[in-house]
C-alpha cells in the first residue's frame, strides 16, 4: 500500500491518452489498492490512474460522505477498468467541479445528465449500469482525464485562465513553486 503523489496542472503528463488495460493480474490490483489510498488520503471522490503518473484505463470512486462506524470510515469502492458510455442524456446537468490535479479550484461544469456506462473489474469481468446524479459526472469526469482532459478544458479560455491565475497566486502564498 502507498500514497503516490498526485500530477497536477500544467504538468504534461496530465494530458496523456491512456491505454486500455489487458492483462488483469497483481500488478493491476495493487495499482487500484494505491489510487484507493492516495484518493482517501487526498480526500477526494475519484481518480484516475493519469494522475499518478499511469497511463491506463483505471478509475476508482468512492462517493460515500465521511461517515465512521465502529470508528472506522464508512467506504463505497468503486473500480472502472476500461470503461466506456453509452447513451448520453441529450439532457444536461451542471456540477461545480474540483479536480485534485487543479488543487482547490472549483467551477461549473455540464455534463449529460444520464449515462448508461460499461467497464470491466480487475478479474477482467464486465459490468454495465445506469448512471445519474454525482456518479454520472463523477465518472464523466474520470473518463475525462483517460482523454487528457481537465474539467477546466470545459470552461471558457477567459474561465480556465481565471482559475489557474487564482491557482497560481494560492501557490505562491502558500509558499509552493509554481
Ligand atoms: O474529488 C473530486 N471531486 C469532484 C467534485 C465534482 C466533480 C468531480 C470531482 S472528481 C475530484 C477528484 C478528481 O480530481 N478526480 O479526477
Ligand atoms: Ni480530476
Amino acid at each position: 500500500m502507498a500514497i503516490l503523489p498526485i500530477l497536477e496542472v500544467p504538468d504534461p503528463r496530465l494530458k496523456t491518452i491512456s491505454q486500455p488495460v489487458t492483462v488483469f493480474d497483481a500488478e493491476l490490483k495493487q495499482l487500484v489498492e494505491d489510487m484507493f489510498e492516495t484518493m482517501y488520503a487526498a480526500p477526494g471522490i475519484g481518480l484516475a490512474a493519469i494522475q499518478v503518473g499511469v497511463p491506463k484505463r483505471v478509475l476508482v470512486i468512492d462517493l460515500q460522505e465521511p461517515e465512521e462506524e465502529d470508528g472506522e470510515p464508512v467506504r463505497d469502492p468503486r473500480i472502472f477498468i476500461n470503461p466506456e458510455i453509452l447513451d448520453p442524456s441529450e439532457e444536461l446537468a451542471s456540477y461545480n467541479e474540483g479536480c485534485l490535479s487543479v488543487p482547490d479550484q472549483f467551477a461549473e461544469v455540464e455534463r449529460p445528465a444520464t449515462i448508461h456506462a460499461r467497464w470491466q473489474d480487475t478479474d477482467g469481468g464486465t459490468h454495465e449500469e445506469d448512471m445519474d446524479g454525482l456518479l454520472a459526472t463523477c465518472l464523466q469526469h474520470e473518463m475525462d482525464h483517460l482523454e487528457g482532459i481537465l474539467f477546466i478544458d470545459h470552461l471558457s479560455r477567459l474561465k480556465r485562465q481565471m482559475v489557474l491565475k487564482k491557482l497560481q497566486k494560492e501557490r505562491k502564498l502558500k509558499g509552493v513553486a509554481a
